[in-house]
């Protein structure tokens, strides 16, 4: 008799699904399921800022693992953030608590573009021995390495922060357009250097987050944006892992999103996702799309719009399930237990 072969992450439903490759169920996970609604990561991040928590690679451990414990989610994604890789190049930035995180020196000029740092691979390590412990803690289950997109960082580097319109981001893109093709190459290159050392670590997939895409016109996105978003695929080179591409309110740069190289398209709540489908086209699998703030509803609303983002998703080609942005921080974690429960239960094939 042979020696049975245990399936790896490589043949988890996650990966299949991101591959437009046939799954036993719909798989499930959750943007920022860990450190939001969690009372044991409160408890354990207690005393530790946020920037020190994702430079320990215990910490990261132990965090990125609690919500698979205890939701039973289809993959884990890195304790990480995505201002890290600039963090550790030496960018003199903080995440402050109930704020996001806080740039000292913003970039305002040329000069200040040409100042920032490179990301040396060799400051990585901490990173490299989290993903490690978690890939041997996690057995089967698949690890989600991410990056944030150029964009999305240059939005935090010029505006020194969170903001909502990006005014000041779009005006450095339209008046200094040499400076700002500088900057998002800088940023592609960092952001390619971060998930390398992840893929090189173990990780199963990778996703780039350029989470505020969707201020952009199609047109805007497609020439200032997008190629630089493409950059970092392309500097993946041919590691063999599904490459996910997430924003915020990119419905109308579905068409275009796909172009970047990736192999999954997260998708927010806006669209459905039988129309998301058949924006992106044949060739992608799709992650999403509930709305978070369904999880604070009655549960009957849950149960109901759960089993709408199930049947839509067998629109396209593979399907993720996941939320159309991050888990908001007052959600039930009982909720997203149930969710997983239920999309286990309506997504099997
Ligand atoms: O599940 C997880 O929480 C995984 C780890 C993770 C991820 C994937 C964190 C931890 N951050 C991120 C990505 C991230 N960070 C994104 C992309 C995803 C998204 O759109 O939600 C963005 C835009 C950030 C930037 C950021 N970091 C913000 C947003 C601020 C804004 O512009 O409105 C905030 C609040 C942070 C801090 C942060 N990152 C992560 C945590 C747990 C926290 C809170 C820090 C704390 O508790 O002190």
């Amino acid at each position: 008799m042979g020696t049975p072969i245990t399936p790896g992450p490589a043949d988890s439903d996650l990966v299949r699904a991101a591959r437009g490759l046939p799954v036993s169920r719909t798989p499930v996970w959750f943007m920022r399921q860990a450190g939001r609604s969690l009372p044991e990561y409160r408890t354990l991040r207690a005393g530790t800022a946020m920037l020190q928590a994702c430079q320990d690679p215990d910490m990261v451990t132990e965090i990125t693992l609690q919500p698979v414990r205890r939701h039973g989610v289809d993959a884990a994604i890195l304790f990480s953030d995505i201002v890290l890789p600039l963090v550790v190049a030496g960018v003199d930035i903080e995440i402050k608590p109930g704020i996001g995180p806080v740039v000292a020196n913003p970039v305002r000029t040329v000069a200040d573009v040409d100042a920032l740092p490179p990301l040396e691979p060799d400051r990585l390590d901490f990173l490299v021995t989290a993903v490690r412990q978690l890939v041997a803690e996690l057995g089967p289950t698949p690890l989600i390495g991410f990056a944030g997109a150029p964009f999305t960082l240059a939005t935090y580097l010029i505006e020194g922060g969170p903001s909502k319109e990006h005014a000041r981001t779009k005006a450095f893109m339209y008046s200094e357009p040499a400076a700002w093709q500088r900057l998002l190459e800088h940023l592609a290159v960092s952001a390619a250097v971060f998930l390398r050392a992840q893929i090189g670590a173990g990780v199963s997939a990778v996703q780039l987050f350029d989470s505020w895409a969707g201020v952009l016109s199609a047109t805007d996105y497609a020439q200032r944006v997008l190629p630089h978003s493409r950059e970092v695929f392309d500097g993946l080179g041919d590691t063999d892992v599904p490459r996910i591409h997430f924003g915020v309110g990119t419905g109308e740069l579905l068409s275009l999103i796909g172009d970047a190289g990736a192999d999954m398209v997260g998708v927010d709540w806006r669209i459905p996702l039988d129309e998301a489908a058949r924006r992106v086209g044949p060739g992608f699998s799709l992650q999403g799309n509930l709305d978070p703030a369904v999880l604070l509803a009655d549960r009957a609303t849950v149960d109901r719009e759960v089993a709408r983002v199930v049947a839509q998703g067998r629109a396209a080609r593979g399907h993720v399930f996941n939320l159309g942005h991050g888990v908001l921080p007052d959600t039930d974690p009982g909720v997203l237990t149930h969710v997983v429960e239920l999309v286990h239960e309506l997504g099997r094939r």
